[in-house]
């Protein structure tokens, strides 16, 4: 045989991948390669790893029921070469094929690895875009290069008008582009989501789990309880299961939060999304369809597409645009070492207890989780960025750098000076306090700002005020907090920087 090799990377999991689009069945082959390089650049949770181990088993079955050549090369294979390089040079080799295809992947170092390849294998290697997304890099660059300020809702309007998503004509349906307004309810305790969709792992999923368990002992959480899920029709199963019991209350409480329950209203699709189980545009018109036929409301169909084709296809072009540099952004020059209990959950301060314990449980946490408590700390108590990037990076099923940097990077840390949040999202323990039900349970007290049980997120929210007064005092959007600063009394503020500067000199006892 001397065709094509076509190579399908983890999170490539669509059968219209650009990389397949001309598959000749009997010449090429496509390679899907489990390598040690790509499991361990970060150590990812071992749910990640099953998910993506087991998820290409079963699309590497699918593609062969469909009659294409696939080589599979399995993580204890005794001839696997540890990276994809290497097992694209050697299939290249054994089957003396004349081109390498491959999609754009999600991570810029594989992309600049990939751009070297033609050199090293002789052969040519075509890079394809990545079709499944809705908007291009370069159309990200255009739009960015043309303006002063970046904002994802002006991207989301042009993406709006080119998908012609929840549009009457040129006008939005309802007359607003944006619900927002609607969406910022607590979850009153008589509330009850329905249970999460899950999947008894099969052969596949069992044997991927005992491997996972095996090799990977010293990565987070753990791989026994695994139950998403691994082909297409489960992850439409999934999507489906949202958009009838979930979409309806999504968007009122997208940002609350409770003890004991991480799956809420959310959608929990982006494992799948962002593998290839799903396709966005697909889950986007099942959202918009359900509009139509009146069985969600309009601020949460439109709250649910802004995520996807504003938040997600924002972060991609913001990512790309803003690499290599985005990745040693330090706007405030932090460098504190992550705490233990970033790793263990072991602290005093439920809600980073909560959410953390969330995450490692379940390698998910949800938006607001991740955003206004693990997010809001780690910026308050001036963690490195570079260490939060990598801890995001692998903590999460659904984190691939394309996603998560911005995320990180531009959202919670503002690491970036600004480009992507037009303020640092931080907030006082009030905010917690009425997003969740957190406070209830904690040793601090969410209503005192100082003192032995002051909550913490008080003290360091103040205390983070104060230190970056010089700049962040100059931003309008912060002109009403720091009026409030400014009516606030000497002794009460040396007090909760005296309390800040304790608290972050020990933070393991915290
Ligand atoms: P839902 O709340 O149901 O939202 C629907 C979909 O919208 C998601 O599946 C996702 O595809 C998209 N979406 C929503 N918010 C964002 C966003 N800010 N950026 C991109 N897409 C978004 N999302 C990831 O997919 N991978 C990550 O590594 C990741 N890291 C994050 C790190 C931080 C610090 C923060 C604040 C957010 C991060 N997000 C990430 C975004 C968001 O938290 C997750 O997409 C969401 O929690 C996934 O759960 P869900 O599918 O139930 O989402
Ligand atoms: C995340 C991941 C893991 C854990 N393992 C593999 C693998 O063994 N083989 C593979 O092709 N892809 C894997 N991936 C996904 C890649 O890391 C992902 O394609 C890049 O990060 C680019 O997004
Ligand atoms: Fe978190 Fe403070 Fe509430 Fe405790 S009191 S749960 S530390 S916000």
């Amino acid at each position: 045989m001397s065709g094509v090799l076509r190579l399908v990377l983890g999170d490539q999991l669509s059968e219209s991948m650009s990389s397949l689009a001309d598959c000749d069945k009997d010449q090429d082959i496509v390679l899907m390669a489990e390598v040690r390089e790509e499991a361990t650049y970060v150590k990812h949770h071992k749910k990640k790893i099953v998910l993506l181990f087991s998820a290409m088993r079963h699309f590497a079955d699918r593609l062969r029921n469909n009659g294409i050549n696939v080589e599979y090369r399995y993580y204890d294979d005794d001839n696997n070469q540890g990276s994809l390089l290497d097992e694209v040079k050697l299939a290249v080799a054994t089957h003396h094929c004349t081109a390498v295809v491959v999609t754009f992947p999600g991570e810029y170092r594989l992309l600049k690895s990939m751009q070297q390849w033609q050199q090293v294998l002789g052969v040519p290697v075509d890079i394809r875009p990545d079709d499944r997304f809705i908007s291009t890099p370069e159309q990200f660059s255009k739009w960015a290069e043309g303006r002063k300020q970046w904002r994802m809702e002006y991207f989301y309007r042009d993406m709006r008008r080119q998908t012609g998503l929840l549009m009457e004509g040129d006008q939005p349906i309802g007359g607003k582009w944006n619900f927002d307004h609607d969406n910022r309810k607590g979850m009153p305790a008589d509330i009850h989501p329905p249970k999460p969709f899950t999947v008894s792992p099969d052969d596949i999923t069992t044997s991927v789990i005992e491997l996972v368990e095996r090799t990977f002992s010293d990565h987070m959480g753990s791989a026994k309880d695994f139950r998403y899920a691994v082909t297409r029709e489960q992850a439409l199963e999934v999507a489906n299961q949202f958009i009838q019991q979930r979409l309806p209350n999504f968007g009122d409480y997208q940002d609350a939060m409770r003890e004991g329950d991480v799956w809420l209203f959310h959608s929990h699709i982006s494992f799948y999304l962002n593998c290839g189980l799903l396709l966005p545009m697909e889950v986007m018109q099942m959202a918009e369809q359900a509009y139509f036929d009146e069985s969600a409301p309009l601020n949460a169909v439109e709250g649910f597409i802004r995520q996807i084709l504003g938040w997600r296809e924002y972060v991609r072009g913001f990512y790309w645009h803003c690499m290599p540099t985005l990745q040693h952004d330090n706007y405030f020059g932090h460098t504190r070492a992550l705490p233990d209990f970033y790793w263990t959950a072991h602290t005093n301060m439920n809600c980073m207890r909560q959410c953390i314990g969330d995450t490692r449980q379940h390698a998910y946490a949800h938006h607001i989780q991740r955003l206004m408590v693990i997010g809001n700390f780690s910026l308050l108590a001036g963690l490195d960025p570079v260490a939060v990037n990598e801890w995001y990076l692998l903590v999460y099923a659904d984190a691939y750098e394309w996603v998560e940097m911005p995320n990180v990077s531009g959202m919670i840390l503002y690491a970036d000076g600004g480009n992507l949040a037009s303020k640092p999202y931080i907030a006082s323990g009030q905010y917690i306090n009425r997003m969740s039900d957190y406070c209830k349970n904690c040793g601090y007290a969410v209503s005192k700002k100082t003192g032995p049980k002051a909550c913490p997120f008080n003290y360091l929210y103040w205390d983070f005020l104060i230190k970056h007064q010089d700049t962040l005092s100059k931003n309008p959007r912060m002109a009403l907090i720091y009026k409030s600063l400014s009516r606030m009394s000497e002794e009460n503020i040396a007090l909760m920087q005296q309390q800040a500067e304790a608290l972050l000199n020990k933070l393991e006892s915290a």
